[in-house]
């Protein structure tokens, strides 16, 4: 097997740790004293202790409706897939409404000497409309000029603005670092979430939700992260446009309500290659039934908009989840997946988060995807890769930086090169 810079060495279980050297070193991972007690003060009616997390048990993501065991990957793909896909549309995200509508692809600039002569920048308009109302996602795209095409692309889900995303490339970001992932030889999109629908509680007047929804909302009416995903899919429709753009192999990816959004578009779009959660914590990779850091009932509170109301039943209620996070990562199999954290983020639970992304492998397996992780989490700073999926927890608070995203790069030369 070839070893790539710094991806280093494989136990018996297959199991990579980067950046380790020869084995994995220093101790799992585990949240500082300091952090809890300091986030505890500061937020006290959330737990941040290991030892107040309830017991809980998770529903068996290998067993039907009716409680039959699911043991072929055959039985998963016809039967069991669909049922988890449902519950989380119905319980969790929401459903897309059937409206027809049309879309459109317009090239609005092209510079070929972009970054001095090292890429390509493409920005394209995408026009949905739908009985005469219609919205522009503006998709920003660089493809390397000195790759082999079609190339592998990142697709950032930007929640944070366009200041971070610069096509001129005056401003630059680590949270969308266009250069790095060029000279990797990857294309790098992005989208702003707000181009699809605005992040705040509008009661569904405007976005997206204005242009497709027909009538009175029911309580499975998809939200707005299941509409910023939604907008991650028309992105890639119009990657299968692009003969430099290697569709079979492109990843989606988001930090915070971006990682939650590209979790569930991941889940929904089955072209998607790698789906890569950044921090996504409640609502995207976290445990619900561990109600550590951020809970159900605190993110339908703060973000009534984000989820379908029927989330809301489960306020308070997590036991009463017919699905947990696990459950949704394993809606990835077996495609790639990377599951990321930061130390001091303890409001977007890292070991919940690990937990369930343990708790996914059992799909991996079944789909003969020679998937397996440690029951331990790996040491800070040290990404664990066990064959389809992957996992960190970098040093520092919630954000999006080039260290995670050369991590994600490193994982993308294995899965999609
Ligand atoms: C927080 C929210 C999290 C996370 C974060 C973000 O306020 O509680 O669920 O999504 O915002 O998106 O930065």
């Amino acid at each position: 097997m070839k070893i790539k810079n710094s991806i280093a060495v494989l136990t018996a279980f297959g199991i990579l740790h980067a950046g380790a050297g020869l084995c994995q070193t220093g101790e799992p991972w585990k949240a500082s004293s300091e952090v809890v007690e300091k986030l505890s003060k500061s937020r006290s009616e959330f737990n941040y202790y290991e030892e107040k997390v309830p017991a809980y048990t998770l529903p068996d993501v290998l067993a039907d409706a009716s409680g039959s065991k699911i043991s072929s990957a055959k039985e998963w793909k016809n039967v069991r897939r669909q049922e988890v896909l449902e519950l989380f549309r119905k319980n969790v995200y929401g459903r897309i409404p059937p409206t027809p509508y049309t879309k459109s692809f317009k090239l609005v600039n092209e510079d070929k000497n972009a970054m001095n002569g090292d890429a390509t920048l493409k920005q394209v308009d995408i026009t949905l409309a739908s009985e005469g109302k219609s919205l522009v996602i503006h998709l920003t795209l660089f493809l390397p000029n000195n790759a082999k095409k079609p190339v592998p692309v990142f697709l950032l889900i930007d929640n944070r603005g366009p200041a971070n995303t610069d096509p001129s490339r005056k401003v630059k970001s680590e949270f969308w670092p266009a250069e790095e992932a060029i000279a990797r030889g990857y294309g790098i999109a992005v989208f702003y979430n707000a181009d699809v629908d605005p992040d705040n509680y509008d009661e569904f007047r405007n976005g997206i939700h204005a242009v497709l929804d027909r009538g009175e909302r029911p309580p499975d009416a998809w939200g707005t992260i299941a509409a910023w995903a939604w907008g991650a899919s028309r992105c890639m429709d119009y990657f299968e446009t692009d003969k430099d753009i290697n569709r079979k192999k492109v990843a989606v990816l988001g930090h915070s309500r971006g990682g939650k959004t590209a979790l569930w578009a991941g889940a929904e779009d089955q072209r998607f290659a790698l789906v890569i959660s950044n921090e996504s914590g409640c609502g995207g990779a976290a445990l619900a039934r561990r109600r550590f850091g951020e809970t159900v009932s605190r993110i339908n509170t703060s973000f009534p908009h984000w989820f379908c109301t029927n989330y809301r039943k489960y306020n308070n209620n997590e036991d009463a989840l017919p699905v947990d996070m696990h459950m949704l990562l394993a809606l990835i199999a077996p495609r790639a997946l990377y599951v990321a954290c930061a130390d001091q983020d303890l409001w977007g639970d890292p070991k919940g988060s690990y937990l369930a992304l343990y708790h996914s492998v059992p799909v991996f397996q079944l789909l003969k995807t020679k998937t397996s992780l440690p029951g331990i989490m790996p040491p800070l700073n040290k990404p664990v890769i066990g064959g389809k999926v992957a996992f960190h927890v970098r040093d520092g608070v919630h954000n999006l930086l080039l260290k995670d995203w050369n991590w994600f790069m490193d994982f993308a030369d294995l899965v999609l090169k």
